[in-house]
């Protein structure tokens, strides 16, 4: 069945939909929201889940290929169209889409819908050249805001819980993509953005806010400012963290719920797919991101071969868009690392594995293969070293060099946190296969973010 051709719904108040994503939004759309408890669409099965899934993709891949000329020319030039799509795993037929293929449409030549019906505009930082563009009509707005209320409520929040929000406000997904879904869910936002560490600490001691979101790097910095003013951070408010927007292992989970006596959920997304809320976790299990599958079909693919994965397979993630009019997204490849795996507390609904790191961000040291979260991980199991380190790249007579930079805790005196930096380059060279230097550096002198940190600091000439 065509969406495009679907009949028009009540959900319009019997008005023509303004295009196909709108029409099929329409003629699977469920019962609205309530704040409390889970919505309709979390609790469906797998089947009913694909169900919508097909049509969604039909109207989504028609809504693209008729509005964006980029679609238009890449499916033409791939001999494929919207029809070609009978089935989900026709999907496979389509060739892949790229930050790439996004930045030659910039800044709004992505864009499906009239530049009148698009609200707002968010772009990713783009270290290098043209940032990237995304757009979003009023429906997209609504629907981003519901999806992060979903994921809030998820991982504990609840309608009437007063939320610090200290993602970033700005072009940055983060603090505006959580604020809207704040309000949604019927809880109290204090929009606070990222930095201004002492006032944020100021804030959370008198506004006892039960909840906050940043990135995990920044909470742990938080916990220092908490320390540094006096104050231990277990006696906050705080119960609930709802953490992304960067890699972090399960050992900075019990860093940070340790540091804050809190429960530390995750939650996904990134800005060309929709912004945060692409995935949440839920606060009973804590066992990764469910990916809310009535809004993404996301696949695995191998990123040498761009072979799709089965379940369980580590591989790169890539995003097809369901109900986004403005910016369509089909085959995004995320260059996220992880594997997808059954659905377990909203079962219909797969969820993901951590993300390891991102395939453009790893380090390849004279033949080896590393992520920062392979560091993080020895790094937190040894006693004495903080979670605060940078990695340090350089060249030194052709052979190239990595020095771990990190802090040792407050509390472990320096002799004794030299033989954990011996253990931790004893453990780097057995576990990942790699001998680095470690320089041990005294407690708060590595810099820290108030949004993404950096941790890789690459000084080999290109
Ligand atoms: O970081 C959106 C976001 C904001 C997510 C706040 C969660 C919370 P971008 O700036 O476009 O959007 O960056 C997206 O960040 O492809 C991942 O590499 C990384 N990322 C996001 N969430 C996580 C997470 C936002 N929970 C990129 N774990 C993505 C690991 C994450 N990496």
């Amino acid at each position: 069945m065509s969406i495009a051709t679907a009949p028009e719904t009540s959900a319009t108040g019997g008005q023509q939909p303004r295009n196909a994503v709108a029409a099929a939004i329409a003629a699977t759309e469920l019962a609205p929201t309530n704040r409390a408890k889970p919505d309709a669409a979390e609790l469906l099965s797998t089947e009913e889940i694909e169900a919508i899934q097909l049509k969604r993709l039909q109207a989504t891949l028609r809504h693209a290929y008729d509005n964006i000329d980029a679609y238009r020319e890449l499916y033409d030039a791939h001999g494929v169209g919207p029809d070609d799509l009978q089935s989900l795993e026709d999907l496979a037929k389509f060739p892949f889409t790229d930050k790439e293929f996004l930045r030659n449409a910039y800044p709004f030549k992505s864009f499906a819908v009239p530049m009148d019906e698009v609200r707002r505009i968010h772009a990713s930082s783009g270290t290098t050249g043209k940032p990237t563009v995304v757009g979003y009509t009023e429906g997209d707005i609504d629907r981003w805001a519901t999806l992060l209320a979903r994921c809030l409520r998820y991982s504990g929040v609840r309608p009437g819980d007063i939320v610090h929000n200290a993602y970033g406000y700005g072009l940055f997904t983060g603090g505006l993509g959580a604020h809207y879904g704040i309000e949604k869910l019927g809880a109290t936002v204090i929009p606070m953005s990222g930095g201004q560490t002492e006032k944020q600490i100021q804030l959370i001691q008198d506004f006892k806010p039960r909840v906050i979101l940043c990135t995990p790097t920044y909470l742990l910095a938080l916990a220092d400012a908490f320390r540094n003013a006096g104050l231990d951070p277990r006696e906050s408010s705080l119960e609930i963290g709802v953490l992304g927007a960067e890699p972090w292992t399960e050992e900075m989970r019990h860093e940070i719920e340790q540091a804050f006596n809190i429960k530390a959920c995750d939650i996904y997304g990134l800005s060309e797919v929709m912004g945060p809320g692409v995935g949440g976790e839920s606060w009973a299990n804590q066992d990764g991101c469910t990916l809310w599958e009535d809004h993404f079909r996301p696949e695995i693919i191998d990123p040498m071969t761009e072979e799709v994965l089965p379940l369980g397979h580590h591989g790169e993630l890539v995003f097809t868009t369901l109900t986004k009019e403005a910016l369509p997204i089909i085959r995004y490849r995320t260059h996220d690392l992880t594997r997808l795996l059954p659905g377990t507390e909203r079962s219909g609904h797969r969820r993901m594995g951590r993300i390891t790191g991102r395939s453009d961000d790893m380090i390849i040291l004279r033949g080896v293969n590393l992520f920062p979260t392979q560091i993080e991980e020895i790094a937190l199991g040894i006693e004495g070293l903080s979670p605060h380190f940078q990695l340090e790249l350089t060249r030194l007579n052709r052979m190239d060099q990595m020095t771990v930079h990190i802090e040792r805790r407050p509390e472990t005196p320096r002799e004794q946190a030299e033989q954990a930096a011996a253990e931790l380059g004893r453990q780097i060279k057995v576990k990942i296969g790699s001998s680095c230097q470690i320089n041990l550096a005294e407690p708060d002198t590595l810099a820290r973010s108030s949004g993404k940190l950096r941790r890789v600091y690459d000084k080999r000439p290109k």
